[in-house]
């Protein structure tokens, strides 16, 4: 497989000045017709008129109405053009109802729709088919459906076709057609300048009762851009439709998102809290794209986390103004942590703007995404809020329209304030996780921090220059009142010294407030000093962090020191439930441990060979003993915990929830079950049937109730998904690959459905000991299931092998049996180039 270098950029040698297409729909022989105007690119140096085109049936291609033709091969053709402007046109023919790798034009249950970006363009017809070459699109589509989109706004119609015409210059990667027999939730919102906009979220006959909170949360969307950002929507129609088979979550293609339908769809019966909250977040994001990745897009797919990290950091400010800042940041860490800080420290270890790839779309990761956010996270508390905001308005004011790059947007920053972001753009070509070790000293009033930056080495990256790493600070004195307010402490150096002075006592410092920047504290400190952080720190974040902190200690001293439970973090979790002033959401987080992944990534730092079994036995007994500490505690809280009202989804009501489910694993430990047995009779919403029903499978108690839950829900594919993945998320280690065997073997496991395979070996790989089990019998499992899967979808394959990645950490045995299943996979005759490449980086 070729690999792309970012440096090796140059403009493609053609502008597009308009596109027009006619769809002729049939499902193994849809006629696309391409009429394009082409004009020679004056900034270019190279004239080859080279067109993507993979998997197309070429009829006939025309220059200025003459027949010519062209090169092909299997990424394209090539053809001999005019000097000057001319008109191509050309006619394929493509199979939509056998295109399962759901990439290009394909088929979910009797409906057309696509799925462009990255690359999926060049399934649908012959195009320049890169990010930087934008055009206005008209699309005319014939065919026998009541309902036919594409981008834009409806431009004309007639018997069995209608046309759409996006006004809007754009890349390939946001065109989108949808043609099925679909139904419509409707509303309307006027923009702040007047304009009216129909909205419309597109389900199939049956899911009409799941759209009303999809629609309110797109409102809200919009609403918030225009107060926050000033960007108001663009088009006379917004319109959303929900798939049943898609990669992804969703795509933020121009004025037609389309959604997997367990990103959209949502009623209190079938759907948790948290997909409740997921989905409002998952609107939003596509929503803000609009500017964010429509209006300004990427040069090259080298600078997607230009639009998705900015438009990550905008979903995580929609969420936080909504919900709860402290709770939304917590759980933004706890995701960067299991998911992104893996990446960044192991094989697949790629600078936020990555260098060169094989395969774009193993691209979309943790680090683009979520790292991609933290960094501007970073940026806006080094300028500060006033700075942000007209950085911002720089930004949209001077690239609208165009494909830009990170030093585009770095400059208007330096433009804004007049700072030299050199340094900072570290961040986006350093990979890997920066470590900040910390030290202290005291004397005469005058508190002196010192600390030491350093990143590891990474693939390609042997050596790290400084970053500049924004360091929020406070201090408390003896007495828990704060005696200096959070400072941003700027590191720049590797090796750097901050002092406070006129101080009546040593402080106590609570560092990396906020999670003030995505890096790991290493700070040896003492049981007292983190029980006392817990006790009294006024940052929200930090006062989690602690608790977190001293939970991650009495795990690890328990896994390899054989300690007991430590009695500070026990005593110190007591009090903070007992605080009825905290939210009981915050409480919820509070109540939570480090993931089992995480305990074995710090085994692994701290030169230790993590074992399985020994974690997951640590957070057992670790669990079970804060159930007999907080035992006479725990009614009052599950009392607090309850809900009188109508369900609602929101912060108030879900944290109350978060707060009585995590309540109920504790009380399940000790009556084996009787509380979870009632809750389930009585639960009359989603998010506590599931609470309640995973608490009895805990105790060994639900074959009935899961039993009766398939019966209840077989005929709605999402909560079937839920019940399929919780058997196997809760199965005790010994028998998560039994169980999950058992799954594949269901007559409802259709695997070709990304949401059906995720839910049963997504699960498998997240339950830690289950998958690791000395067997290998969980490797070997999800190594079948990928060879099975790739030659029908190779996008959800190639990210189905992250679970590997992390194989170094553990012990020889079974090092060698995960890289028996790494070549077993990479000696697959004809294995696609999205998996050829994941498995090459994991195996290093
Ligand atoms: N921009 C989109 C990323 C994406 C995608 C979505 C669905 C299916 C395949 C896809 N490939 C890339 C989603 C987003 O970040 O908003
Ligand atoms: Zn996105």
């Amino acid at each position: 497989p070729t690999t792309v270098y970012l440096k090796d950029y140059t403009p493609f040698g053609y502008l597009v000045d308009s596109v027009s297409l006619t769809f002729d729909l049939v499902p193994n022989a849809t006629r696309v017709t391409a009429r394009i105007a082409f004009r020679p690119n004056p900034e270019a140096q190279d004239r080859t008129f080279f067109l993507h085109g993979e998997g197309l049936k070429l009829i006939g291609a025309q220059i200025d109405g003459q027949d010519v033709k062209p090169e092909l091969t299997d990424q394209g053709l090539t053809c001999d053009v005019p000097d000057g402007p001319f008109l191509w046109e050309s006619e394929v023919e493509i199979d939509p109802a056998n295109n399962t790798a759901l990439e290009g034009l394909y088929m979910s249950n009797g409906m057309y729709c696509t799925q462009c970006e990255a690359e999926g363009f060049r399934k649908i017809t012959f195009y320049p088919d890169r990010p930087d070459v934008m055009s206005t699109f008209t699309v005319r589509i014939y065919g026998d459906l009541p309902v036919m989109l594409s981008n834009g706004n409806p431009s004309d119609s007639g018997d069995g076709w209608v046309e759409w015409t996006d006004p809007w210059p754009k890349p390939a990667y946001l065109f989108a057609l949808v043609a099925g027999d679909l139904v419509a939730h409707s509303d309307r919102f006027t923009t702040a300048s007047g304009q009216e906009v129909d909205l419309n979220l597109w389900v199939r006959p049956g899911d009409e009762h799941k759209c009303a909170f999809g629609m309110e949360a797109l409102k809200k969307s919009m609403r918030w851009d225009e107060e926050v950002y000033g960007r108001e929507y663009d088009l006379d129609v917004f319109n959303i439709v929900a798939v049943d088979d898609f990669n992804m979550g969703a795509m933020e293609n121009k004025g037609l998102n389309i959604f997997n339908s367990a990103a959209v769809l949502a009623s209190p019966d079938t759907s948790t809290d948290g997909n409740f909250e997921r989905i409002e977040a998952i609107i939003a994001h596509e929503y803000f794209h609009n500017w964010t990745g429509n209006r300004i897009t990427c040069r090259d797919w080298f600078q997607l986390c230009l639009k998705e990290g900015l438009t990550v950091f905008r979903d995580s400010q929609f969420t936080s103004d909504l919900r709860s800042a402290p709770v939304k940041r917590i759980s933004d860490v706890i995701d960067l942590r299991a998911r992104q800080f893996p990446e960044d420290n192991g094989p697949l270890a790629h600078p936020v703007r990555p260098e060169s790839f094989q395969e774009i779309n193993n691209f979309y990761t943790a680090t683009v995404y979520e790292k991609g956010a933290e960094v501007i996270g970073m940026l806006k508390r080094l300028v500060g809020d006033a700075a942000y905001a007209e950085a911002l308005d720089l930004y949209f004011a001077r690239h609208d329209g165009q494909a830009c790059t990170i030093e585009d947007w770095l400059k208007v920053f330096e433009d804004v304030t007049g700072r030299d972001l050199a340094q900072f753009k570290r961040w986006y070509s350093q990979a890997g996780t920066p470590r900040v070790a910390v030290e202290e000293r005291w004397a005469e009033g005058t508190y002196t921090l010192t600390l030491t930056q350093s990143t590891p080495p990474t693939p390609d990256q042997p050596d790290k220059a400084p970053q500049v790493i924004p360091v929020a600070v406070g201090l408390l004195g003896p007495n828990g009142d704060e005696v200096r307010e959070t400072q941003l402490l700027e590191l720049t150096e590797e090796r750097q010294s901050f002092t406070f002075e006129g101080l009546a006592a040593k402080p106590v410092p609570s560092i990396l407030r906020g999670f003030s920047a995505p890096v790991i504290l290493d700070r040896e400190t003492t049981t007292e000093e983190r029980a006392f952080l817990l006790a009294h720190d006024t940052d929200p974040f930090n006062r989690w962090e602690a608790g977190r902190a001293l939970a991650q200690h009495t795990l690890l001293d328990m896994i390899v020191n054989g300690t007991p439970p430590e009695p500070a973090y026990l005593d110190g979790i007591q009090s903070v439930l007992r605080d009825e002033a905290l939210d009981p959401a915050y409480r919820a987080l509070m109540l939570g441990l480090p993931g089992q992944s995480e305990l074995a990534a710090t085994l692994h730092e701290r030169g230790h060979t993590p074992d399985p079994m020994a974690i997951w036995q640590a957070v057992e007994t670790l669990r079970q003993t804060m159930a007999e500490h907080l035992q006479d505690l725990l009614p009052r809280l599950h009392a607090e915990a309850q809900v009188d009202a109508p369900y609602r989804p929101d912060a108030e009501q879900s944290g109350k929830r978060a707060l009585g489910s995590a309540v109920l694993g504790l009380i399940n430990r000790i009556d084996g079950g009787v509380l979870a047995a009632e809750e389930y009779g009585k639960a009359d919403n989603m998010t506590l049937q599931l609470s309640a029903l995973g608490a009895l499978i805990r105790a060994g108690k639900g074959a009935g109730q899961l039993a009766a839950f398939y019966d209840q829900w077989k005929d709605d594919r999402l909560v079937i998904d839920k019940w399929f993945g919780l058997q196997v998320s809760l199965a005790e280690p010994a028998d998560t690959v039994k169980v999950a065997v058992h799954l594949t073997r269901h007559d409802d496991f259709n695997w070709k459905n990304p949401n059906r395979f995720r839910a049963v070996l997504g699960a498998l790989a997240m339950n830690h000991a289950g998958f690791h089990h000395e067997s290998g019998a969980g490797y070997s499992l999800l190594a079948d299931w990928l060879l099975r899967l790739d030659p029908v979808n190779p996008q959800t394959t190639a990210r189905m092998c992250a679970p590997f990645q992390t194989w170094k950490r553990y012990d020889a045995k079974r090092q060698e049996m995960i890289a028996e299943q790494l070549d077993r996979i990479a000696a697959a005759p004809g294995l696609s180039r999205d998996t050829t490449e994941m498995i090459s980086r994991i195996r290093g």
